[in-house]
């Protein structure tokens, strides 16, 4: 999406206040796998289980087969878009999950987004995580945002298969129309109970998490959550940059507006990877993080496996660490 965010009301800029006052201090899981042992007194965090990235890519192939009988894309406003919603619903609904449609209309069609409650927890410190299920009506929309949308059912699916019991209540969230100005999310945040975004206690987003010339990108937004991230990663000895080309360019931006802590990963789009990037991150230095991005080529194909793989891997790393 490259429009800006619309303005917010008086009114959620009060709400943006207090939830600054009642949620900046996101707790956080015990520290990244690290060699050391962990002291005896530090407070044992549920520790995520490895996300299956041959499950994430199956859910990719889905969506690539969603959009080859839908005309070719899973835009706002398509039946591809709508037959993605259907597919995903229906995993979650038999993993036992509480799901809701949210119907909202932009450009003259109707636009769905998809939540998932998974039952349980606190509802007043509720973690959630988002990606945005719409592509762009020139492709089939596989890195973006099929692989932000993958990696999030992946995890919320393996959170049922573990039957996982966090201490906050868990959200997740799949949004319609956000390349056409994160009208979803927006709606979303929009449409909340009065006060009910200072009980979000932080919103995660993965917008492109697989770029074939893949960067590795953090929201720096909320620290708490960025360093949640960059624990992961340095686990991995991977060093990663700042996402400071994002603002207010995908679904975190109405959550931070109200005054939700956010964060997220990001891969990279139609910039250029540097030679000190392509050293440190593998790679092809002058050649964009993602080519094919808003193209017909963003399919099954256009994707860094590995990337994909980390990057599930670090969703369910942050889920597990802010919900324990
Ligand atoms: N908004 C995404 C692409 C995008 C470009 N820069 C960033 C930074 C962080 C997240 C996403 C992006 C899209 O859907 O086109
Ligand atoms: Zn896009
Ligand atoms: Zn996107």
């Amino acid at each position: 999406m490259k429009l800006s965010v619309p303005g917010r009301t008086a009114a959620a800029v009060a709400v943006a206040v207090a939830g600054l006052l009642t949620t900046s201090a996101i707790s956080t899981a015990a520290p990244a796998p690290k060699a050391d042992a962990p002291k005896a007194d530090a407070p044992k965090a549920a520790a995520a289980p490895d996300i299956s990235v041959a499950n994430v890519k199956a859910h990719l192939a889905d969506l690539q087969s969603v959009a080859d009988a839908n005309g070719g894309n899973r835009a706002h406003g398509s039946a591809g878009y709508k037959a993605s919603v259907d597919h995903l619903k229906k995993k979650l609904d038999e993993a036992g999950f509480t799901t809701s449609v949210q119907e909202f209309t932009a450009g003259g069609d109707t636009g769905y987004n998809l939540i998932a409650d998974w039952p349980g927890g606190d509802e007043s410190k509720t973690v959630m995580a988002g990606a945005h299920l719409d592509s762009v009506s020139d492709g089939p929309g596989i890195n973006d945002n099929g692989s932000g949308s993958a990696a999030v059912l992946e995890t919320a699916l393996t959170v049922a298969r573990e039957q996982y019991k966090p201490t906050k209540h868990l959200r997740f969230a799949w949004w319609g129309a956000e390349e056409i100005g994160l009208v979803g999310s927006s709606h979303y945040v929009d449409s909340l109970p009065g006060g009910d975004s200072s009980k979000i206690s932080g919103y995660l987003n993965f917008d492109m998490i697989s770029s074939p010339n893949a960067g590795y990108f953090v929201y720096d937004d909320d620290p708490t959550i960025e360093k949640t991230f960059k624990d992961y990663y340095a686990g991995l000895n991977i060093a990663t940059e700042p996402d400071d080309e994002g603002d207010g360019r995908s679904d975190h931006a109405p959550f931070q507006q109200a005054g939700v802590p956010v964060g997220g990963l990001f891969t990279g789009a139609e910039t250029t990877k540097s030679a000190a990037q392509a050293q440190k991150w593998g790679g092809t230095a002058g050649e964009p993080f993602d080519k094919c991005y808003h193209s017909s080529c963003d399919g099954a194909s256009n994707i860094d496996e590995t990337a994909l793989d980390r990057n599930s891997d670090a969703v369910a790393y942050a889920v597990w660490g802010l919900s324990s």
